[in-house]
């Protein structure tokens, strides 16, 4: 049995991370400042795991959280694109600032690899599809400023100090729990909550731009895979998470009209800003370095998570 520590694991990630682990017989730590993670996330296995409620920007905290840890699954962040337009130091607070500290504590530790929840943001709008991590990156948005920062120096600190890390690209990833309430919530998890509760959604801008939407499953798979791949294969590396598929807003508006009942319309409005128009993921370097392969679709994660928010909404109506 190994300790895992799980920074962010009130967030969906990072309490679905949490309840695979524990499937597996695994220890699990967590830490979380509970500022966008949800306590109701870890409902069913709180008694099962150790929580710090501490800011990852607290560097005695992170010191704490990582003793006798193995490995540090960071998860942590403030995750979002037009927050970061709105708030550039505190994006960079919790998404640089945070991972350092994060390393900075691993390193003293000795833990044996921390995995890094980057992002697809990094790509920009470079015109070449599929993104492949050999492109240099392109980043609009503070947001993927920050956290491709991160990745530099998960990076470093392998480089520097010998620490094995590994990165994620996570592509748009969805499901559920995924908190809906935000107006900088994503948008499948609004879009879904809106609809099964007969609310008109917009989308900012044609609907045309595209993404490589992921479910959940195969983010937990891939930080799963993450910590036990081969360390010539993984360490110092960076890989795209997502399915190798993408589909516009307008498409997904249309595949969730039967999912959620609602045969309403939908409201265009003005695009926003630091938008990328279009994501779409080669994963062939996460299946040859990790062992990774997408394994629910786009359809059947839509379907899971509609399901799982509609139980959600009958138990609590005012869930937004
Ligand atoms: C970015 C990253 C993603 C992850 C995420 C964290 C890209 C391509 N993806 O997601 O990997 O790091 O940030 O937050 O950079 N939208 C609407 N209506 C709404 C809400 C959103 O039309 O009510 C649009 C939005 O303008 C965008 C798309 O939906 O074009 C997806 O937005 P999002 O916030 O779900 O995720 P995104 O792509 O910023």
């Amino acid at each position: 049995m190994a300790l895992y520590l799980i920074t962010g694991i009130g967030g969906f990630i990072g309490s679905s991370i949490a309840r695979a682990l524990l499937s597996r017989g695994e220890a699990v730590r967590g830490l979380d400042n509970f500022s966008t993670g949800n306590k109701n996330n870890l409902a069913e296995i709180a008694a099962r795991i150790e929580v710090h409620e501490a800011d990852i920007t607290d560097l005695d905290a992170m010191h704490r959280a990582c003793k006798g840890v193995d490995f540090v699954l960071h998860q942590a962040a403030i995750p979002s694109v037009p927050k970061s337009v709105l708030d550039p130091l505190g994006s960079n607070e919790a998404n640089v600032d945070g991972t350092v500290n994060v390393l900075v504590a691993a390193r003293d530790a000795k833990v044996k690899r921390v995995v890094y929840a980057a992002s697809s943001s990094a790509y920009g709008d470079t015109p070449t599809l599929p993104k492949h991590e050999g492109m240099k990156p392109d980043p609009i948005s503070p947001y993927a400023v920050a956290k491709l920062a991160s990745e530099h120096y998960m990076v470093s600190f392998f480089r520097c100090y010998g620490l094995e890390t590994v990165c994620l690209r996570y592509f748009n990833i969805f499901g559920p729990r995924q908190d809906p309430s935000s107006p900088y919530s994503g948008v499948l998890a609004k879009f879904i909550t809106q609809m099964l509760k007969g609310e008109q959604p917009t989308i900012f801008g044609d609907g045309e731009q595209s993404r490589d939407f992921t479910y959940i499953d195969n983010a937990v798979n891939a930080n799963l895979l993450a910590c036990k791949a081969d360390a010539s294969k993984a360490a110092g590396e960076v890989f795209n998470v997502a399915t190798g598929r993408r589909v516009t807003l307008n498409e997904t508006f249309k595949a969730l009209q039967p999912l959620t009942s609602y045969s309403g319309q939908l409201k265009y409005g003005p695009a926003r800003g630091g938008d990328v128009k279009h994501s779409l993921a080669d994963v062939s370097k996460a299946e040859a370095g990790l062992g990774y392969r997408p394994s629910i679709d786009f359809e059947e994660g839509l379907r899971r998570t509609v399901e799982w928010y509609r139980k959600e909404i009958v138990a609590d109506p005012v869930l937004t």
